[in-house]
């Protein structure tokens, strides 16, 4: 059996969920459960970072501990991934207990092996960004991420050897095409290491609320540092061996383009330098763009949109949780940034979800309840979709496998597509009950069985109200996909269920 790892970044627990984490995390949970689908076995790992200073002078302005205030931010992330039905097998938290003790230990063991040292710090510092930049790499004297003046800030700090790795980062890659995508991506750092790689800073004297350095006290590691360790936190390093040897190096880090350098060069680095394999993949994705510029904290703002009006939660009490993750997974190509608008949900919605599929399934109940009493009907061996059905299975397999949510929903509707234009070339509606409309409607319900299971990972509700429709039983979640994603399976006699419409179309201002 394979296994499939996969993780999100952990989000800062001081910002509130919004739609640029939804969008990593609805992508990553569509994966995991494909690949569950699949019968992989799959570990699926979110959750918050919750170290800094940030983070301190928050919960000191709510008058709470660093620790009672976390316990309060992470708790919206909690309800907001189940608002959107994510399926994560484990929430991790930097603040929990076990994730201090594997990043003492992890970082410990990068102390004993010689690549931490202690020296002098001063530099340029975005307190939203907990990060150092170069003067180059300001923009107009600000933080290039937030557009914010940065601060002087000089320390004692431990530092990490991260000139030791250059040419073994750069070995690695050559023998790892496939570490980082897309390649796009993977060429930047590339470059970056290219380009020469300095020592960095990894401690902080000036900051309580963090991990102490286990052999220098006064210090807490820097809160990325800590961060990181998160992936291996949550497969028991330090404390479980086995769990650890199960599931490194094979993770798949899914991760927002501003955090490449963190993931793909910082990450395999410290992995080396502690001895271990570096993560297997980093998948990385474009960013969510509203009139052009960042869809994220302090970003909104500037672009005239509250950030709590696009919280996750907003969009689903107005469109419903599978319209939302269904544009999510299917508008932006994975890696691309993408436009986020409600006129691009609104547009998805009518002409994908209300035209097409809620057409095809709304169409089929009726006319099985007209011509066939109600009774489902078997498909046929030699049905033209036959052919479409097997290529669409294909297509949405191959996609999911090289992380194309985009494409592997782009292939279902063409499923879709094709058995609404069957429907319309027979037109079984004027034809009278028989053999001619049993076999129309045994093909169409075949679709509706297959669409079911194919949209599963990306609509989990949906597949599973279609799939009842059609009188089976259980979910198609839970089907093996090998043996039953193939034309052919749809019994006769079902019941069929007409119901509500899946999807009421919107009426859009414009
Ligand atoms: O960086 N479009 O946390 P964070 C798409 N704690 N994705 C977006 C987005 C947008 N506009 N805005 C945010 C951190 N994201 C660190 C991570 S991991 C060891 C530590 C997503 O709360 C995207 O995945 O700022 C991005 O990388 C992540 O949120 C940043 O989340």
């Amino acid at each position: 059996m394979s296994r499939f790892f996969v993780t999100t970044p952990i989000y800062y627990g001081n910002d509130a969920p919004h739609v640029g984490s939804a969008y990593s995390t609805v992508n990553a949970d569509a994966l995991a459960r494909w690949h569950r689908l699949v019968g992989d076995e799959t570990l699926f790992l979110t959750g918050t970072d919750e170290h800094g200073q940030k983070v301190a002078d928050s919960a000191e302005q709510q008058g709470l501990s660093p620790q009672a205030w976390t316990d309060q931010t992470a708790q919206r992330f909690i309800e907001a991934w189940d608002d959107l039905n994510i399926s994560n097998d484990d929430f991790i938290r930097t603040s929990e207990r076990r994730h201090h003790e594997s990043v003492q230990k992890f970082l410990t063991k990068i102390y004993e092996n010689g690549f931490i040292y202690k020296d002098v710090y001063e530099g340029l510092y975005c307190v939203s960004c907990e990060d150092y930049y170069t003067p180059e790499a300001l923009v107009n004297g600000n933080c290039p991420v937030h557009e914010r003046p940065v601060i002087t800030m000089q320390e004692e700090n431990w530092f990490f050897r991260l000139s030791a790795f250059e040419d073994k980062l750069l070995q690695y890659y050559e023998e790892h095409p496939t570490f980082t995508t897309p390649q796009t991506k993977f060429n930047e750092a590339i470059s970056f290491v290219k380009g020469g790689l300095k020592d960095i800073s990894i401690t902080r004297t000036s900051i309580t609320w963090g991990i102490t350095v286990p052999w220098d006290e006064k210090h807490v590691f820097y809160v990325w540092y800590d961060a990181l360790i998160n992936y291996l936190t949550a497969i028991g390093y330090g404390s479980d061996h086995d769990e650890v040897e199960k599931w490194w190096p094979s993770s798949n880090h899914i991760v927002g383009k501003e955090i490449i350098r963190f993931h793909c060069v910082w990450w395999p680095a410290m992995c080396m330098a502690a001895g271990l394999e570096p993560p297997a993949h980093v998948h990385v994705h474009g960013w969510l763009l509203v009139g052009g510029k960042k869809l994220g904290k302090s970003m909104a703002s500037d672009v005239g949109i509250k950030l709590t009006d696009i919280a996750p939660r907003t969009l689903t009490a107005e469109f419903g949780v599978d319209p939302i993750r269904y544009y999510l997974l299917r508008e932006t190509p994975f890696g691309n940034d993408g436009e986020f608008s409600f006129e691009g949900i609104i547009a998805r919605y009518n002409t994908d979800l209300a035209n097409n599929l809620g057409n095809l399934v709304a169409r089929v109940a009726t006319v099985v309840g007209s011509k066939c009493d109600g009774r489902g009907r078997a498909p046929t061996i030699d049905a033209e979709l036959r052919a479409v059905a097997n290529e669409v299975v294909q297509q949405v397999g191959a996609a999911w496998e090289e992380f194309a949510p985009h494409r592997a929903l782009e292939a279902a509707w063409q499923l879709i597509g094709a058995a609404n234009a069957d429907l319309e070339k027979h037109a079984p509606w004027k034809m009278e009950s028989g053999p001619e409309v049993d076999a129309v409607m045994g093909n169409a319900l075949e679709v509706l069985r297959l669409t079911a299971i194919l949209i599963s990972p990306a609509m989990p509700e949906t597949a599973e109200k279609i799939w009842h429709r059609i009188g089976l039983q259980g979910s198609p979640a839970d089907v093996s996909f090998r043996g039953e994603a193939s034309w052919g399976r749809y019994p006769e006699g079902l019941l069929v269920e007409k119901g509500e419409p899946l999807f009421p179309r919107i009426k859009s201002d414009a």
